[in-house]
C-alpha cells in the first residue's frame, strides 16, 4: 500500500496545471454510459468453486443501471478537481509503469482509475449521482441468467479479458478494449483489467443466509469485496462468481470500480 503524500507548493502548481489539461479534454466527452439491467431472478454463486461461492442460490433484483465501463482516469480527474485533496489516488511510482497522480491521468486518460480506497470509490459514485453496485448487482451484470463462469460464457479464453495470461497489456488497458469479453448485457471488462469495489462487507458464509430479494450484504465486517479480478490475476481468479475480501483502506494498482444507480424507467 502506498501512503498519500502531502503536496508541496511546486507539486500543487504542477497538479493544478495537469488536472486543468485533463479536465479541458473531458469537457467534450460523454457522461458515463449506463446500461439498464431489468428486474428478474438469476443464479448467484456456483457449485465447485471456493467455499464462499457456495451454495448457488436464486436472487431476484429490482431493475438497476450500471456503467458500461470501469471509471477512467479522465473521469476521476474531474472529481479530484472538484474535491481537492480529499480523494487523490495513491502515488504508484514504484509499481510497474503507473507513475504518480495527476501525471497518470494525463498520460493514460482512458485507462481505469486505480489506487483508490473503498471510501474514495463510494464518494465518487455519490458525486456522480450513483452508488457502488451491490455484490449481487455486480454478479448479475457480469454473468446474466445462464450460469456463465465468465461474462462471455464457460470457455476459458484468455484473449477475451485483460488478465495475467494475456500479453497485449502488461498492466491496465483502456476500458472497453476487449469487445469479445462483454457480458450478456454488453458491459465491458467485468473479467479482468481492474478488480472492482462493490458496496458489500465481506462474509464467507453470507450465501447460506442471504435474503433472496435484493441482498444488501452483511451489516458489518472488516473487509469489503472486490470482484472480477484484474490485470495481475489469473483468468480463474477473474471468474464472475469469485469473491475477494480486502481492507477498505487498500489503494492498490489492480483495484478500480464502476457506478450503479436505481433504474429510472
Ligand atoms: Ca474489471
Amino acid at each position: 500500500m502506498t501512503r498519500r503524500r502531502a503536496a508541496r507548493p511546486i507539486a500543487r502548481v504542477f497538479a493544478a496545471a495537469a488536472v486543468a489539461v485533463v479536465a479541458a479534454a473531458c469537457l467534450a466527452e460523454e457522461p458515463p454510459e449506463w446500461v439498464r439491467v431489468p428486474a428478474d431472478a438469476f443464479t448467484m454463486g456456483v457449485h465447485g468453486g471456493s467455499p464462499d461461492e457456495q451454495p448457488p442460490h436464486s436472487v431476484t433484483l429490482a431493475a438497476y443501471a450500471i456503467t458500461r465501463y470501469e471509471v477512467t482516469n479522465a473521469e476521476y480527474a474531474e472529481f479530484c478537481e472538484a474535491t481537492g485533496d480529499a480523494h487523490v489516488p495513491a502515488d504508484l511510482q514504484g509499481v510497474r509503469d503507473f507513475g504518480g497522480w495527476p501525471a497518470r491521468a494525463a498520460s493514460r486518460p482512458a485507462h481505469p482509475v486505480v489506487g483508490i480506497s473503498w471510501e474514495d470509490a463510494s464518494a465518487y459514485c455519490r458525486w456522480r449521482g450513483g452508488r457502488l453496485p451491490t455484490e449481487a448487482e455486480w454478479e448479475k451484470a457480469a454473468r446474466g441468467h445462464t450460469g456463465r463462469l465468465w461474462p462471455w460464457g464457460t470457455e476459458q479464453d484468455p484473449t477475451r479479458a485483460n488478465t495475467s495470461g494475456e500479453d497485449a497489456h502488461p498492466t491496465t488497458a483502456p476500458v472497453g478494449s476487449y469487445e469479445a469479453g462483454r457480458s450478456p448485457y454488453g458491459i465491458h471488462d467485468m473479467a479482468g483489467n481492474v478488480a472492482e469495489w462493490v458496496a458489500d462487507w465481506y462474509s464467507d458464509s453470507y450465501y447460506a443466509r442471504s435474503p433472496s430479494t435484493d441482498p444488501p450484504g452483511p451489516e458489518a465486517g472488516q473487509r469489503r469485496i472486490v470482484r472480477g479480478g484484474g490485470w495481475s490475476d489469473s483468468l480463474m481468479v477473474s471468474r464472475s462468481t469469485r469473491r475477494l475480501g480486502v481492507p477498505p483502506s487498500m489503494r492498490a494498482a489492480f483495484i478500480g470500480f464502476r457506478i450503479a444507480r436505481p433504474a429510472t424507467d
